[in-house]
């Protein structure tokens, strides 16, 4: 990365800030923006001297192709550059540049106002530690396609609200500021477009304080970078793989709960929907409970992983590992276990009063043999959540 011109705005600064210290830093991604970067640049240094703020526009220009960094340049930007491609990685590299007390982050592509920099701000000066553009209301006809506007932002949204409960109703918006002393806690590492997601998540985890507010979403100038089906896949996995109850321990619980009541029903012979469950819905509800409980060990086991080696915080984890020990599984385990060999034990004896003669038990073996199986898993799980543990001071 190199730093090829520094300009800050020499605008007057709010009251309780030093006069040489910049208080805003405009970062910018770039990449093959150059019909429209300049306009952003002017924007944002106006919209600073115009309010009296002190601040420098970064923009972090991502291996374009085209005269972008030039053209920032010449508008009065610092162009830093981020060989490796991404909107992650062009704003690390930006923040990383930047030396103001906040943080403004916008597209290059005159998507967003940059005329709004003092009200972001303002929250900030007000205490905010993160705020966030809110576009939903004001999306400018043209600005957003109808599948992003009314699928993929409101479900990735709502998914990341379901799991996170952040509250943050626009939370794949551009537009955003933060103060840049809280960058150390959010600690933010992915290089794509769900790096969006990712500061809005580690934001929440860190309980930081949010402001909103309504912004303005404009049609875009030049070529989108956004890819529907990769960006948003993206952004679901990193929802997905940085949530092991919504990804493992609740599906789990369910599969495990639904496999039980089946086996009951088929094996029980009582009839339901007007009829006998019969051996292959057995087989079924074994499956299902064999799946659902490997899924919820999978799934603590990834709690166990997110604690100790990512420093994740979890008080449901937490009361979970006060009240069970290693020795709490092995019990469990053990006692599914010897239920099901009882019931294996209870298939012999049958065989036995039959005079060892033909034998039709198949619903209950295929019972015995999926407890079994389930108490084995249960010891074996056990032990890894154990072994995860070992590396805590103190377990
Ligand atoms: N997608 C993408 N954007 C990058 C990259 N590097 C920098 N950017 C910039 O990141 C910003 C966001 O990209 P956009 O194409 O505007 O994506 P978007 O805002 O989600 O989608 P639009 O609504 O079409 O603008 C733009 O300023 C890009 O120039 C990159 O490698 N990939
Ligand atoms: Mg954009």
């Amino acid at each position: 990365m190199s730093i090829l011109e520094h300009s800050p705005t020499t605008g007057g600064s709010p009251a309780g800030d030093s006069p040489d210290e910049l208080v805003v830093s405009v970062v910018i991604p770039c990449l093959n923006e150059e019909g429209n970067i300049e306009a952003c640049v002017t924007q944002a240094l106006e919209a600073l001297s115009t309010a009296g703020i002190s601040g420098e526009v970064v923009v972090a220009d991502n291996a374009s192709e085209d005269r972008s960094a030039e053209r920032a340049i010449a508008a009065g930007a610092r162009v830093v550059h981020e060989p490796r491609r991404g909107y992650g990685s062009a704003y690390l590299a930006g923040f990383a540049a930047a030396q103001g007390k906040y943080i403004v982050m916008g597209d290059a592509d005159l998507t967003y106002d940059f005329g709004e920099i003092p009200r972001f701000v303002a929250e900030l000066d007000a205490g905010a530690e993160l705020v966030m553009g809110n576009r939903m209301d004001n999306i400018q006809p043209g600005a957003m396609p109808w599948l992003h506007r009314y699928v993929g932002n409101p479900v990735l949204s709502g998914i990341l609200n379901g799991f996170f409960k952040t509250g943050i109703s626009d939370a794949h918006c551009g537009m955003r500021a933060l103060r840049r002393d809280v960058l150390p806690r959010l600690d933010l590492r992915t290089t794509g477009m769900e790096f969006a997601s990712e500061m809005v998540i580690r934001a929440g985890k860190e309980k930081l304080r949010i402001a909103e507010f309504p912004i303005d979403y404009h049609p875009r100038g030049g070529e989108s970078k956004l890819n529907t089906w990769r960006d948003g896949w993206r952004h679901l996995r990193f929802l997905l793989v940085h949530s092991p109850t919504h990804l493992f321990v609740l599906p789990g619980a369910i599969l495990s709960a639904l496999g039980l009541l089946i086996s009951l029903i088929s094996v029980s012979g009582i009839e339901v929907f007007g009829r006998q469950w019969q051996l292959h819905t057995t087989v079924a509800g074994s499956m299902l409970m064999i799946v659902g409980v490997q899924v919820v060990a999978l799934g603590l086991c990834a709690h166990a992983y997110g604690m100790y080696f990512m420093g994740e915080q979890d008080p449901w984890f937490d009361r979970m590992r006060a009240r069970f020990r290693l020795e709490h599984g092995l019990m469990l385990g053990a006692a599914i276990t010897v239920v099901g060999v009882v019931t294996g034990g209870v298939i012999f004896g049958i065989w036995i009063n039959s005079g060892f003669g033909s034998l039709s038990e198949e619903r209950l073996a295929i019972l015995s043999a999926t407890t079994v199986t389930i108490g084995l898993q249960t010891i074996f799980s056990s032990f890894l959540l154990s072994i995860l543990g070992l590396r805590r001071v103190g377990s």
